[in-house]
This record gives C-alpha cells, structure tokens and sequence, in this order.
C-alpha cells in the first residue's frame, strides 16, 4: 500500500484530500494545529494506519526534527501532496504588512521547497514518487491585492515544470494544481479571522468545494504511470477572466 505526505491537512483542501486517500493509502498528516491533527488521525485511521506530524513549516529545525521522526512504517513516502499555504491580506504593494509577506514567502515558498528537498533523494533512490504541489490560478493571473501572494504561486509552477525536467528519465512524477475561488478557510485566514469578510468572497456565487481538488489530486494519482498530468488549472464554473482593466484620466 502507498503512503501520501499532506501537508496542511488540518482543513480545507488538505483535510479532504486526506479523507479522498485514506482508504487506499496510509497517511501522514502534518499542520500546526496538534488537536486537529490527532482527532482526523483517530477518525481516518479506522481506513489504514495514519501518523500525524504537529510542526510549523517554516520552522527548518521542527520540519527536519519531525520527518526525521517518522516511523519505519511510514518513512517511504511515494505521494507529497504539498499543499499547506495561505493567502495574508488582500492590500495593495504600497500598502501591504512586510511581515505578511515574509510569511507566505516562509510557508509557500520556503516551507514547500524544504519539505521536497527533504523527501526527494529517497524517491531518487527507490525510482518512484509522486509530488503533487498545490498552486493557485493567482499564480498565473494577477489582481489588485494578490502582490506576494500570487508570485509564491507563480514560483510553484515553475518549481514544479524545473523538477519535471531535473526528473526525466526517473520514474518521479509532478503535479501543479492551480484551483481558482473555493470555500475552506483561505478567507477568514487572509482576512485575519473576520468571518463576515471572508463569508462575503463567496456570496451569491457556487465557489469550488474542497472535495472538488481532493477529487483532482484522486484523479492525478489514478493515471497509469506513463502519464504525468504536469498543472491542472480549475475554476469554479462562475469564474473566468475579465478584460485587461485600464487606467483614464
Ligand atoms: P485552509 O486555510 O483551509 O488550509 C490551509 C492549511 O495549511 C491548513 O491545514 C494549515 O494548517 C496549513 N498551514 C498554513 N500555514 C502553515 C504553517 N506555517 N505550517 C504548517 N501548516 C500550515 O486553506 P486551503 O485549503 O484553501 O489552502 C490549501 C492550499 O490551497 C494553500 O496552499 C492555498 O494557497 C491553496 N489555494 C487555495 C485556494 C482557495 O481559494 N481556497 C485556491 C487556490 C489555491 P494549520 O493552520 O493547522 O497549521
Ligand atoms: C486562491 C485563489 O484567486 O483567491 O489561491 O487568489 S485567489
């Protein structure tokens, strides 16, 4: 049986991607939040057996000090679902908290790199692996208030295309997943818990759901292994794009 890594799973797309595979999968879990983690790892594991790993992951030493920690059973991890990430605020450049954008570089940036880096020579090793990295339409289209937040995304696309081409040739597949507009705590997050202000991203509109990205990240992981789905952009069907916008005087 198969081993996913998913990092975030404490809620959101993260949580249902662990629900997705916990049937077929043994399962490694990892958040901060430690409760969280303890009370899906005592649910899912009535499916297979799942270890959770409570750090934050822009926090080098407790990153390298928990997956060195893993148990034999789980140490050979052939899925990295690389999904822990947030959005903090929605200000323009000029405007924007410097030490928001240091956290999401820390975590979007920073933390899913060293959490590759970490697992990546034992899948080298064994020829076989599965990275599946959650990025962002944001990366690839821009907005008013995405500043740092989009470039984190566009710098996971492209790490995810130079892994495929430092790759070829091994049996490593990768995945970028680019979901637009969907329901899971992302708002009130990058609203700093205003529940009313995130609620209001959402209103009048069916947004994706995060069932619909485990279903994509089931999806990619089913292919037979001569077929790497390399980015995968989704949108809810009431989202496309607009024209480009233009300044008048
Ligand atoms: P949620 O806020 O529901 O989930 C985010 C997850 O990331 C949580 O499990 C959280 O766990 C974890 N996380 C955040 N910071 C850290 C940290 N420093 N250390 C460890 N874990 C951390 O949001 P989503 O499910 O929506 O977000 C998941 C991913 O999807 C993110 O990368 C996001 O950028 C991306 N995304 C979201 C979209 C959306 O509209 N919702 C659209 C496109 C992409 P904990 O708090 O326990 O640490
Ligand atoms: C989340 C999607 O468009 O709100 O990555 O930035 S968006």
């Amino acid at each position: 049986m198969k081993t996913a890594l998913i990092t975030g799973a404490t809620s959101g797309f993260g949580l249902a991607i662990a629900e997705k595979l916990a049937p077929t999968h043994k399962l490694v879990i990892t958040g901060r939040r430690k409760e969280k983690l303890e009370q899906i790892a005592a649910s899912l594991s009535s499916f297979n057996p799942v270890h959770f790993l409570a750090f934050d992951i822009t926090d080098s030493a407790a990153l390298n000090k928990n997956i060195d920690s893993l148990p034999e059973e789980f140490s050979d991890i052939d899925i990295l679902v690389n999904n822990a990430g947030l959005a903090l605020g929605l200000e323009t450049a000029d405007k924007a908290d410097l030490r928001q954008w240091q956290q999401m570089i820390a975590t979007n940036v920073s933390g899913l790199v060293e959490v590759s880096h970490k697992l990546l020579p034992r899948m080298k090793e064994k020829n076989k692996g599965h990275i599946i990295n959650i990025g962002s339409i944001a990366g690839s289209w821009p907005y008013p208030g995405g500043n740092v937040y989009g470039a984190t995304k566009a710098f996971v696309a492209q790490f995810s295309r130079n892994l495929r081409a430092d790759l070829l040739g091994t049996s490593i597949k990768v995945c970028n997943i680019e979901p637009g507009l969907a329901e899971t705590e992302f708002s009130v997050v990058r609203f700093n818990g205003d529940e009313e202000k995130a609620k209001k991203v959402y209103e009048n509109l069916i947004p994706l759901y995060a069932k619909d990205i485990a279903s994509a990240v089931h999806y990619v992981i089913d292919c037979p292994d001569h077929v790497n789905i390399n980015s995968m952009e989704i949108m809810p069907t009431c989202q496309a794009w607009g024209p480009l916008a233009v300044s008048r005087s």
